[in-house]
Parts: C-alpha cells; sequence; structure tokens
C-alpha cells in the first residue's frame, strides 16, 4: 500500500496550483515574449478583390514583381478570396448558412487564388502549399524555395466565432495572426489603394478622402467608417507579440512592394500594440 502511494510521479510545473485565469499568476511565467520561429520571413498578403479579380493587367505586374523579390527575400505570399466569395456569402445567407459553414468555403476561394499566383510563379520554383504544411513545415519548404503560396484565411471553419454571420476572420486577418506567430520580419498588405484613407477613396466621400501615412490599430479601432480589410484585423493587432507594425500598399503602382519589402514607407504604416522588442 505504501509502495502504491511512493510511486506515484510529481510532474513539477510552475502552473499546476494556479488558475490559468489570474492573468496577475501566470504572467511571470507566461507573460514573457515568444521566440521568433522564422525571424527573416516576409509575408505578403496580395488583395483577392483589390488584385486578384482584376485578372492579367494586375497580377502580372505583381507576379514580376514577386520574381524579382526572390533573390533578396524568403516570402510566405497568401492570397485573398475576392469576389467569388462574396457571391458565395450572398448566396450561403439567402440559405440561412451559419457563419462556421460560410467560413471554409469563402476560404476555399483564398486557396484558388493562391493557387493562380503559385502556378505563375512555378518557373522560379514556387509552389502553392496547404494549411497544414504552412503548420508545421514551412521552414524546410522555405529551405528549398525562396518562397511558397499559402490560402491568407485562418482555418476556423465551424469553429469561427458567431460574431457575425459573415466570417470576422477573413483574409487580412489570417495573414497577420501567422505572421505574429511565426515572429516574421513584416507584413505588407497588398491592395488596390495608396493605403488606408479618412474614408473609402471609391465611395461617396471618395473627393474628401484623404490618405493616412501612418497610423495605429488602436486610433483605427475607434473610426466607425469602412477599411480596406477585415475589422478583426484591428483586433489581432491590438494583442501582437512580434509585429510592430504592417504596411498597406497599391499593388496596382509599380514598384510600390518592392519598396516596401526594402523598409521604405510607401503606402499605409499601422502600428500595432505589441511592445518594442
Ligand atoms: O484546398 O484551395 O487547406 O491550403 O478553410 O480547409 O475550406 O483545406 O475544408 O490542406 O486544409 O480549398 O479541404 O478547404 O483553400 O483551407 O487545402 O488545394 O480541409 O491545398 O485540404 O485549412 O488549399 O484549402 O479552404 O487552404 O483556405 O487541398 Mo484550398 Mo483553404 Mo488545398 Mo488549403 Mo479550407 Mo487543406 Mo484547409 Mo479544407
Ligand atoms: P480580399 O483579399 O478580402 O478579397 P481585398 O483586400 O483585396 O479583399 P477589399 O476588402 O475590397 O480588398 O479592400 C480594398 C478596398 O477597400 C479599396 O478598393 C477601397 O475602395 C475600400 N476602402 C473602404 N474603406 C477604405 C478606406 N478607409 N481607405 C482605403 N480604402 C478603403
Amino acid at each position: 500500500m505504501t509502495d502504491t502511494v511512493n510511486s506515484i510521479k510529481h510532474v513539477a510545473s510552475p502552473l499546476a496550483r494556479q488558475t490559468l485565469l489570474d492573468s496577475d499568476l501566470t504572467r511571470p511565467v507566461a507573460g514573457r515574449r515568444p521566440i521568433r520561429l522564422l525571424p527573416w520571413l516576409h509575408v505578403v498578403k496580395i488583395g483577392g478583390r483589390s488584385i486578384m479579380d482584376r485578372g492579367a493587367e494586375a497580377i502580372l505586374p505583381v507576379v514580376e514583381e514577386l520574381r524579382k523579390l526572390l533573390p533578396e527575400h524568403r516570402m510566405l505570399i497568401l492570397t485573398g478570396a475576392g469576389v467569388r466569395a462574396r457571391h458565395l456569402y450572398g448566396v450561403g445567407l439567402d440559405l440561412g448558412l451559419p457563419v462556421g459553414s460560410l467560413a471554409p468555403l469563402a476560404a476555399s476561394e483564398a486557396g484558388q487564388n493562391g493557387h493562380i499566383l503559385a502556378s505563375l510563379l512555378a518557373p522560379e520554383g514556387v509552389s502553392y502549399v496547404e494549411h497544414p504544411t504552412i503548420a508545421s513545415q514551412l521552414a524546410i519548404h522555405l529551405s528549398a524555395a525562396r518562397a511558397v503560396v499559402g490560402s491568407a484565411f485562418p482555418p476556423y471553419h465551424h469553429h469561427e466565432f458567431p460574431t457575425s454571420r459573415i466570417p470576422p476572420h477573413r483574409a487580412d486577418t489570417g495573414a497577420f495572426l501567422v505572421a505574429d506567430a511565426l515572429g516574421a520580419a513584416g507584413l505588407t498588405i497588398v491592395e488596390d489603394v495608396d493605403g488606408v484613407y479618412t474614408a473609402d477613396p471609391k465611395g461617396p466621400e471618395g473627393q474628401q478622402a484623404q490618405l493616412l501615412r501612418e497610423t495605429s490599430a488602436a486610433d483605427l479601432a475607434k473610426v466607425e467608417g469602412s477599411l480596406p480589410f477585415d475589422r478583426a484585423l484591428l483586433d489581432v493587432m491590438a494583442t501582437a507579440r512580434h509585429l510592430e507594425h504592417v504596411q498597406i500598399v497599391n499593388g496596382l503602382a509599380p514598384g510600390r512592394l518592392t519598396a516596401a519589402l526594402r523598409g521604405e514607407h510607401v503606402g499605409t504604416i499601422i502600428h500595432t500594440g505589441a511592445a518594442k522588442a
């Protein structure tokens, strides 16, 4: 009897005796900045609606810039979903589908755009890689190639938050989450506008809209108007661990993406809530 009691193995853990809900108690163990897994990685999100849906006229110049950037940078290129997802939301909402059913359907459109982009970059050794590969084999793929392409959507599926009938975590949020989780060097979001304006530059108040060269996720969260990215991006930027800013650039203006990856300020820089390293 005594022997049985003595054979119980106690596993020492600084978190064993306390609730995980009290951040004051967990902070000494869990509050430190995590390591950067891929600090040399540049994440580039290519707009689905703003670039891919425009076809060859917009896509081919972006492909050419990405191709020329390969010797300089190792990249995870992620694509958004575009107009096919919007059509899908319309049909799905009309039929009463829940958000957890719409999320993977929209995500598959982002994946399709990624397959298209990867095909165009294939002669340079760039391939589309699946979500599970991004999750666990990105490093080895980026040892074999200078860049890979993937879907920017996060793979939430039926776990998507039911705060809206339209999936709140779309391509921009997904790109930021993965870039910050990997401790990447940066995230550049490629759109069809010069950056974030005080109002939609293509909307009814477009004439008065002014470009914001530099802003913060906290300041944008106070603005009620529309934005050129998912609003949930602001939420995940607030709790960022590594990325101190992202830059939104115009992919229709030749050279902007290249300049942004070289660290130049050519669009809107949005500061996150991450503390300076
Ligand atoms: O299909 O284009 O990955 O990389 O969210 O899930 O809906 O899947 O449900 O590895 O796992 O359509 O099949 O599809 O875009 O997401 O992929 O070709 O299980 O490589 O099978 O997390 O690509 O696809 O759509 O990204 O965003 O087989 Mo696709 Mo997407 Mo491929 Mo992926 Mo979803 Mo997988 Mo997944 Mo599903
Ligand atoms: P996805 O990748 O999800 O398919 P996207 O990122 O390519 O989409 P949109 O979501 O359409 O593109 O966002 C870009 C558009 O947002 C711009 O073309 C612009 O008209 C619009 N927009 C709305 N509000 C603003 C704003 N405040 N500043 C700049 N653009 C805005």
